[in-house]
């Protein structure tokens, strides 16, 4: 938290970076101020949310299936109205909503797309676990005036403009990038700041955890088998390693970055094109991994170049330490030249 003898806030940060970019407009800065506000109100919102009634199902089914919450609706919300009044933005889309949400008839318009995930690991909040939030920041490719649409939501990863999360876990975190190193933040509550807690994120590129539901080992080609099997066992140069999951992907995501390790959502029987959503999930955390010297892998492709089809588009996902993401990614896809797939 403190840089030297330095308190260095998010703010200040951001400004700084700015100032690297004389072409900078401020809009970009402006608009991850924006985002941190976000993150400030969901924060304090997850800090209560066992002593409010605010837990709970709160009926419906998302467009990806799941059972939603309250605290996602809230959180969709939160993050919507702080980036949509602001002339920054002209279109959002969420991992909650079934279309996006252009900005409304009457309400400045700006040149950049946030998609987000409002409250990922959804399933852990009743139970007291690490969720986040994660964001993915593009500039708009339709025509500057009017609101956005679905073209401007569906770019390739490798187009972000900036990405990052935020970690509701022993602490609050911010972490994100800009394309020029991934920089974390802390929040201190007692004064309500973001203060830069580890600057120039680097991730090993060996990990020491492997982070993979293995109730789905049925479900697996053999490849991902033999992937999980040689994080587990060891094979070759690969020496096993611990394993670690949470079922928060911010959380399993950022312990992996900071300690060194290898997350897989790899295809299965009941999820045949991954269980992660690309543009909410897959590719800002790609952004922010190859960033900080990993790799993002659909175990064919990197994630980054993925050119998403639908809003809602699943991915398999291998991310982390980059020579395990090697690894995997060689075994996976020389299965998938050779046509294999999962067991039926
Ligand atoms: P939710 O945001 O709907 O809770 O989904 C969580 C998630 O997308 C991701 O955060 C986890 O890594 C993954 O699903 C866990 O999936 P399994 O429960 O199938 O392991």
């Amino acid at each position: 938290m403190v840089h030297g003898s330095e308190v260095i806030t998010i703010e200040r940060f951001i400004m700084e970076q700015e100032r690297l970019h004389p072409e900078a407009t401020g809009e970009l800065s402006n608009l991850l101020y924006d985002l941190c506000l976000a993150a400030k109100i969901i924060s304090r919102h997850v800090r209560r949310a066992g002593l409010t009634d605010i837990l709970g199902a709160a009926g419906p089914v998302n467009v990806s299936g799941d059972l939603q919450q309250k605290l996602d609706l809230f959180a969709n919300e939160t993050v919507r109205h702080s980036v949509q009044h602001t002339g920054r933005v002209c279109v959002t889309a969420s991992e909650e909503d079934q279309e996006p949400v252009p900005v409304p008839p009457g309400k400045p318009v700006g040149k950049y797309v946030v998609l987000y995930d409002p409250l990922d690991g959804s399933t852990n909040i009743d139970v007291n676990v690490s969720i986040g939030t994660i964001f993915s920041i593009h500039r708009r490719v339709t025509k500057k005036n009017g609101p956005g649409g679905l073209p401007d939501c569906l770019q390739v990863g490798r187009k972000q403009i900036a990405a990052g999360y935020i970690l509701y876990g022993s602490s609050t975190m911010l972490v994100y990038t800009t394309g020029q190193g991934v920089h974390g933040f802390t929040l201190d509550p007692t004064i309500g700041e973001f203060l830069l807690s580890h600057a120039d994120i680097t991730t090993p590129p060996v990990g020491k955890y492997y982070s993979v539901n293995e109730s789905n080992w049925n479900r697996w080609t053999p490849a991902a088998q033999r992937v999980v099997a040689a994080f587990k066992d060891g094979e070759g140069k690969i020496q096993p390693k611990n394993a670690r999951y949470i079922g928060s992907l911010v959380a399993d995501f950022h312990r992996n970055l900071i300690s060194g390790g290898i997350f897989l959502y790899p295809a299965d029987t009941k999820n045949p094109q991954g269980k992660l959503r690309l543009l909410y999930e897959a590719a800002p955390l790609a952004f922010v991994v190859e960033q900080a010297g990993g790799r993002a892998s659909d175990g064919c492709r990197p994630i980054l170049d993925l050119v998403p089809a639908g809003l809602h588009q699943k991915t398999p996902l291998v991310i982390g330490s980059k020579d395990d993401v090697a690894f995997a990614a060689k075994i996976l896809a020389a299965e998938a030249a050779a046509g294999g797939s999962a067991p039926k």
